[in-house]
């Protein structure tokens, strides 16, 4: 991509407007899903706003622990042909309870989702900032967090004074930083302690300095990863000094805080220091060497480069005084408030900029974003939507190069996944089942119900090709290519003949996570071709050829590849109408299950499309409706996106409105739906909080107003740039710019009245374009670099 650059010029900051930019309280976090999230894609922060107790927990991405370990089943491919024979003969829970025996992983594998003490290890809370003041009665409070700068900002006046407190997380300078100030010289005085629920030990040194030092649980009864936190203090006047385990200051004027950390993690996405203890001193004397304002400027200058390729307007959105919290109530009331969706879009991007940064590791279940010891399921990466739904936004929303920490993860998991390819399948390439870590973790789950999905693979293989489809970088296709096809080698090797028709199928597998219900009533997950498998194969068998045919490569295997595409059994409608989810019409085990996997043809994939496949896209419809809108946060957005594919922006626009139903967030884990929606700052509750939601939901807002995948999935078929293609009736006037298409093509958008006003498209190559507006599509050709401009009349 040349161009996206100048073109963030033309549009940063079109409409700043606060109400789509900024969070908003009148009261300090009590709880870790109030408090305002910072993060510069390795260190991220939670900031409560305490008056006298303010609470920052911190975050280190590589905070995990747990080790490398073979967690692959010695002799799992001698039972392979018997369980291929089972399903053959349609004895799916015999060959179910086959796969629970000796085709899982080895015991404990990831601990049921509670994995802090085995080796699969869990993301983990890196510890907690403590500034405890003397009791002061506050009026006039304000929390706000800045999406478009990236800062947190706390505000009140308690005793005739007005105090300030603002807080970052600097990318280039590594650095947590906050600024304390008062109106009156001499007010500010606190106590500052640093905190870990365990494994740690906390000292002062010298008279200006907190030292948090502890190693975490590899999980094998030894000592896994060592983390270092350091605190230090600038001061303008007054004193500081230690005192017990605690920083004290008394009577300054302002006082800044600076924060560093890290592990001696050096796998894939690492800082690579085997000397934590060096690097964060080293960080801290690079930041306190500059003045605040400099390192501020420096921050926002980095956050802004990414934050600003992208501006929505969806209609007024001037000063909204009312807080965050209250304009979820309020919209779950039914008052309009378009702004309050653009808020949500920007705090998508915002996220994704702070937990996912170019030499990092991915984002998490909850981005980097955690305050427990044991996060849910670990807090890790799955396979069978989490994780790829996390990266919706980053293509579309212009941010390619946030993707680099996922294409490092894919890359860190061939060697392993080759090594599980061979011991459960005798197959070359490679493969990664459901669930994942920074350790490396490829074999399947620890339960056949969930954990014999092979798909995970091939779904992250689809992220590779689209980010080439959508900057078109020959360099970097030739340079996952090799990760593509040893994928592809995988599935090829373990395709069999299904009896009934011939068609090739996957098998073991299921359709992640429902069971079904056989003829005979028996219930099972284990099967041979699930409508998702053969989606997403024929998703990387054609993304695979295309790929080797740009690359002039693998002519051979480019043959073989079309010609087992061709076999693989079909989408199906069943005798109701609906897509099938299986190879069979069987009946779902839970008819209103979260994961709607069989519409991945729908999206992320695009081989069924209205246009291009209206019976199956009405199947879709179908599937959908009987699926019901309810679900966990990701499950809300995923239907969102797919009703954006459907056309029908009314009804992703009622899906967006499910995510922002306003929750207290705590509550047990729910997997139906119930107490999924929004906290007070906006992460998404699947419950419990999973971040995958609001990215996935960001990502819906941009598929609303702009798509760009084929009309088919013809390994020829080229990008079609559908603009306002779901445009909600609630969003009838807005502007969009700097939105990427498939194609290299940088999109502006403005609308009125429900109807496209003016189009700007800015391709990066000669290719020729095809652009839809409502039924009309049109080809041309842009000059490389030289805007296009489209008005409703050019679709006539
Ligand atoms: C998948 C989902 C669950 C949850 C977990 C982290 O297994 O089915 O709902 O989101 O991932």
């Amino acid at each position: 991509m040349k161009y996206p650059c100048i073109l963030l010029l033309c549009v940063s900051s079109l409409h700043g407007g606060e109400a789509a930019t900024r969070l908003r309280h009148d009261q300090a976090a009590t709880r870790f899903h109030e408090s305002a999230p910072l993060g510069n894609g390795r260190i991220g922060a939670m900031v409560f706003g305490g008056v006298d107790d303010e609470r920052i927990i911190l975050n280190e991405s590589s905070v995990w622990s747990g080790s490398p370990q073979d967690a692959d089943r010695k002799g799992a491919s001698d039972v392979l042909p018997e369980i291929r024979r089972l399903l053959l003969e349609g004895k799916n829970p015999e060959a179910q309870s086959l796969v629970n025996r000796n085709f899982t992983c080895v015991p404990p594998g990831s601990g049921r989702g509670r994995g802090a003490n085995v080796r699969f290890g869990c993301y983990q809370v890196l510890g907690e900032l403590r500034v405890k003041s003397a009791g002061s009665k506050a009026s006039a409070y304000q929390r706000t967090l800045d999406l478009q700068n990236a800062v947190a900002g706390v505000d009140y006046e308690a005793g005739g004074v007005k105090f300030s407190r603002s807080h970052f997380i600097s990318a280039p300078d590594e650095v947590f930083v906050s600024r304390y100030t008062a109106s009156k010289p001499g007010a500010l005085g606190f106590t500052i302690t640093l905190g870990r629920p365990e494994r740690s030990v906390t000292k002062t040194v010298g008279n200006n300095e907190l030292l948090m030092t502890g190693t975490l649980d590899d999980g094998a009864g030894g000592e896994g990863l060592t983390h270092v936190t350091r605190v230090r203090l600038v001061t303008k006047g007054g004193s500081v000094v230690s005192e017990g385990n605690g920083l004290k200051v008394q009577n300054a004027d302002e006082v800044l805080v600076f924060v560093a950390a890290g592990t001696n993690y050096q796998g894939f996405g690492g800082r690579g220091t085997d000397d934590p203890l060096a690097a964060t001193d080293k960080d801290l004397r690079g930041a306190m060497a500059m003045d605040y304002e400099e390192l501020l400027a420096r921050h926002t200058k980095d956050h802004r480069l990414y934050f600003d390729r992208v501006s929505l307007w969806l209609g007024d959105e001037k000063e909204d005084a009312r807080t965050t919290d209250q304009r979820l109530v309020d919209f779950s009331k039914g008052k309009p408030d378009p702004a309050l969706a653009a808020l949500y879009f920007n705090f998508g991007r915002y996220l994704l900029i702070g937990s996912s940064r170019p030499g990092g590791l991915p984002a998490n279940l909850q981005g980097i974003w955690a305050g427990e010891i044991q996060t849910p399921w670990n807090g890790d990466w799955h396979l069978n939507i989490n994780l790829q739904m996390n990266y919706w936004p980053a293509l579309a929303c212009n941010l390619t190069e946030l993707q680099d920490p996922l294409d490092a993860l894919i890359a860190s998991l061939v060697k392993p996944g080759e090594k599980t390819a061979q011991a459960y399948y005798k197959a070359r390439g490679w493969v990664v089942h459901v669930i994942t870590n920074p350790w490396g973790f490829t074999s399947p789950g620890e339960s056949a119900g969930w954990g014999a999905t092979t798909g995970g693979s091939a779904w992250l293989c689809e992220h590779l090709w689209s980010r080439y489809d959508f900057t078109r970088d020959k360099e970097y296709l030739a340079k996952v290519y090799p990760i593509m096809k040893g994928s592809a080698l995988f599935y090829l090797d373990n395709l069999m003949e299904e009896p009934k028709h011939g068609w090739l199928v996957t098998g073991p597998s299921n359709s992640p996570e429902n069971a079904f219900i056989m003829p005979d009533g028996r219930n099972a997950n284990v099967c041979m071709g699930p409508t998702i498998d053969m989606q997403q194969l024929r998703e990387l068998f054609g993304n695979t050829v295309r790929a080797a045919e740009i690359l002039g490569l693998d002519e051979g295997l480019r043959k073989e590849l079309s010609e087992r595409r061709a076999k693989l059994a079909p989408n199906q409608i069943g005798p109701d109408g609906r897509l099938q989810e299986w190879l069979e019409p069987y009946g779902e085990g839970d008819p209103h299950h979260r994961h709607v996997s069989h519409l991945y043809g729908l999206h992320p994939y695009h081989e069924i499309t209205p246009e291009g496949t209206p019976a199956l896209a009405a199947a879709a419809r179908k599937t959908l409706e009987a699926r019901g809108d309810a679900g966990t946060g990701w499950s809300l957005a995923w239907k969102m996106n797919f009703w954006a594919r459907l056309c029908d922006g009314d009804r992703a626009h009622a899906l967006l409105s499910m995510l922002l139903r306003p929750i207290g967030g705590g509550g047990p884990t729910n997997y139906h739906g119930g107490g999924a929606g929004s906290s007070k700052n906006l992460f998404c509750f699947h419950p419990p909080f999973q971040i995958d939601g609001n990215f996935g939901g960001a990502a819906g807002i941009a598929e609303m107003l702009l798509q760009s995948h084929p009309d088919t999935g013809a390994v020829d078929a080229e990008p079609v740039i559908r603009l306002l293609p779901a445009l909600p009736s609630a969003w009838p006037d807005g502007e969009v710019a700097g939105l990427l298409a498939r194609g290299a093509v940088t999109v502006d958008l403005k609308w009125a009245k429900g109807k496209l006003l003016d189009a700007r498209l800015v391709s990066d190559s000669a290719a020729p374009l095809r652009v839809r507006y409502q039924d009309k599509t049109i080809s041309l050709t842009a000059k490389p670099g030289i805007p296009v401009r489209l008005a409703p009349e050019s679709f006539r």
